[in-house]
């Protein structure tokens, strides 16, 4: 099996960690030719990283692929049992998917369009709100007392609020967010946690070299 990407992608990266958070590890490596040659896009016509090859088996969509590795992989599994709870896991990763990754985007982009960035920064901000108010009170992890995908999903974007701080204060929006906060803190110095904001870091230094 392999991870085809780069892992400063928060969606590369959670498929890692939820291969990780299971006891595995999966080679990440880019495709040869980039994500829009035609050997990727007849693996992944979306044409956007991560896929998962395994075999003859091509899965792109970072929340499928994490899925499929809780669902193959030996370990313990990323989704609690009790199906409220699980939904539950589930909401919290969708929610990343549909809102919060989103509300990030204009930021990833603010050297092309700083016009946006208070505008991303408010948005931001209501879907932190809303990510506080959808999750446990007073979990150790995410959705519950393990990690899950929703941890998986979550952790790579929050790389973020902390790497995009000195430029945008984005560290700070979760000083009103105390129960986002102590999550964000033990996640970030958990093995995983720290292993991702390490390879991460590298990534992103790297980027900003060009
Ligand atoms: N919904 C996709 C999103 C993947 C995605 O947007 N990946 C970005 C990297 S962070 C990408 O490949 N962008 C290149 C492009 O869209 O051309 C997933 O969850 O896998």
């Amino acid at each position: 099996m392999k991870l085809l990407g780069g892992l400063l992608s928060p969606y590369v990266m959670r498929a890692a960690l939820a291969a990780r958070f299971k006891g595995h590890e999966i080679p990440v490596e880019m495709p040869e030719g980039g994500i829009k040659s035609e050997a990727y896009l007849a693996l992944n016509p979306m044409g956007k990283m991560p896929c998962l090859v395994d075999g003859d088996f091509a899965l792109p969509e970072s929340a499928v692929i994490a899925e499929y590795l809780n669902e193959t992989l030996p370990g313990p599994n990323l989704l609690p049992e009790d199906p409220k709870a699980r939904a539950r896991a589930r909401l919290l990763a969708r929610f990343a998917d549909l809102y919060l990754a989103p509300a990030l985007t204009p930021i990833f982009r603010a050297r092309d369009n700083p016009g946006a960035v208070p505008q991303a920064m408010a948005d931001l901000a209501a879907a932190l709100d809303k990510l506080e108010a959808l999750r446990p009170a007073g979990a150790r992890w995410m959705a519950g007392d393990a990690p899950s995908l929703a941890d998986a999903t979550l952790m790579p974007v929050f790389f973020f609020l902390d790497a995009f701080d000195p430029m945008f204060g984005t560290a700070k929006l979760l000083d009103d967010r105390p129960g986002l906060k102590a999550w964000w803190a033990a996640a970030r110095a958990s093995p995983e946690g720290a292993r991702m904001v390490n390879e991460q870091g590298a990534a992103l230094a790297a980027f900003m070299k060009g």
